[in-house]
């Protein structure tokens, strides 16, 4: 809580007192908070119908998505140390569970939208590593053609908007998608994903309002991967509580849960897809889960704001492609040498793509133009006279 002399004290003049702990009164545990920890999954999410009726290649394909994340992401972080790539590289190795297990459940009028962290996302919904390794180089070949990076894969045609660089600023995008989806009177839901750091964001605050004003089927899957850009959520939310609590000030469903186990990921989300296809109405999910890497490769301080053991223990107790290893293996799904071609197979996938990024030409300059509104690049009326973008 904050401690009114302890705020007033520099004020009066004793600035050697302005400190972070003035500020962030116990700010020892909040810039190592190394006892942040999962919270425990439902016993009963491996016999939810949508997971016991899973058939063993479909348990299997779970695994090679995640594998496949897993496999193109730490073959891109060695080009991008090798200097072939320009911008950032966000990595979402740690995570692999929340986009793939999300992404399992989606049907033909559900829509994905994220944030810069769009990698797993993107391959989940099935774009190739091919197009994303190449988007990465700045290649031509690439889903953006090159010109968008990391923070901006697309696919509209496998209903994957983006990849977006402005924290939050997918929200009120993903609002949209819900609102044409019932304006379309279609059965289906927007997802849209965020990271700890965006639930502070007025867009999102608003966004949920208007979500829950006029019952859209939108599903906010707040990704709790525990920090933000060099901060823990601790230090960066006033609230102390789940961050998807925050719902109940619109009255909203929400839900917190694990997402180191993909059965979870998949039993809990369903509630909120067929809350959003059955009832149009909006739900707000948190799922905790946990980044490996720095906030990106760039991260310079990234052993600053948290413990290398915290890291480990993550690493080691709560990696999802374990975790659900162990599980196919106990279910007799596969076997461990199947489980290791699946990782050779994905391993080879990952380095052809780099060939095939490595080969490709750069975008032509003069293209720089193109791809920046729909109606210029079609000609339409308003795309040669301005007038959509300015009232004349
Ligand atoms: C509006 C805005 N403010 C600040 C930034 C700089 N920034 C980029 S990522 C980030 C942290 C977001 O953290 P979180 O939402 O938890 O996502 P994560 O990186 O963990 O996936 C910040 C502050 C930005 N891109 N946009
Ligand atoms: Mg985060």
């Amino acid at each position: 809580m904050w401690n009114i002399q302890r705020v007033l004290l520099p004020l009066s003049g004793v600035a050697s007192k302005l400190s972070l702990a003035t500020f962030f009164p116990s700010s020892s545990r909040l810039f190592m908070p190394s006892d942040i920890a999962p919270p425990p999954t439902h016993s009963d999410s491996a016999q939810a119908p949508i997971n016991a009726d899973l058939t063993k290649e479909q348990k299997l394909h779970l695994y090679r998505e995640m594998v496949r994340i897993r496999r193109f992401e730490t073959t891109s972080l060695q080009h991008y140390q090798a200097g072939r790539m320009g911008g950032f590289l966000h990595l979402y190795i740690g995570q692999e569970s929340v986009a793939v297990g999300t992404i399992s459940l989606m049907g033909e009028h559900d829509h994905v939208i994220t944030a810069y962290r769009d990698h797993g996302h993107a391959l989940a919904v099935g774009m190739s590593m091919d197009e994303c390794m190449a988007e990465l180089f700045g290649k031509g070949t690439g889903c953006s053609k090159g010109k968008g990076g990391s923070m901006h894969y697309f696919d509209p045609s496998r209903n994957y908007w983006g990849g977006h660089g402005i924290v939050a600023g997918q929200t009120p995008l993903g609002l949209g998608l819900a609102y044409g989806l019932k304006y379309r009177e279609l059965k289906g839901a927007a997802i849209c994903f965020l990271g700890d750091g965006a639930v502070n964001q007025g867009a999102f605050h608003e966004s949920l309002n208007l979500a829950a004003l006029w019952n859209l089927p939108v599903i906010y899957v707040i990704e709790n991967n525990g920090y933000s850009m060099g901060t823990s959520q601790s230090r960066s939310s006033a609230y102390p509580s789940a961050l998807a609590q925050r719902a109940e000030a619109y009255g909203m469903d929400w839900e917190v849960f694990n997402g180191e186990d993909i059965y979870e990921v998949r039993a809990r989300t369903q509630v909120a897809i067929d809350r959003a296809h059955n009832e149009s109405r909006p739900t707000l999910l948190e799922i905790a889960t946990y980044r490996w890497e720095g906030h990106s490769v760039a991260d310079a301080n990234k052993m600053k704001y948290r413990t290398k053991e915290e890291v480990e223990r993550f690493q080691k107790e709560h990696d999802p492609i374990q975790v659900w290893k162990a599980r196919l293996l106990k279910e007799g799904v596969a076997t461990e040498e199947d489980l290791i071609a699946i990782n050779k197979e994905a391993q080879a996938e990952a380095e052809a793509s780099a060939e095939f990024a490595k080969s490709s030409d750069y975008p032509e300059p003069e293209s720089i133009f193109e791809d920046v509104y729909w109606e210029v690049d079609q000609q339409t009326d308003a795309g040669q006279t301005g007038r959509h973008f300015f009232n004349d």
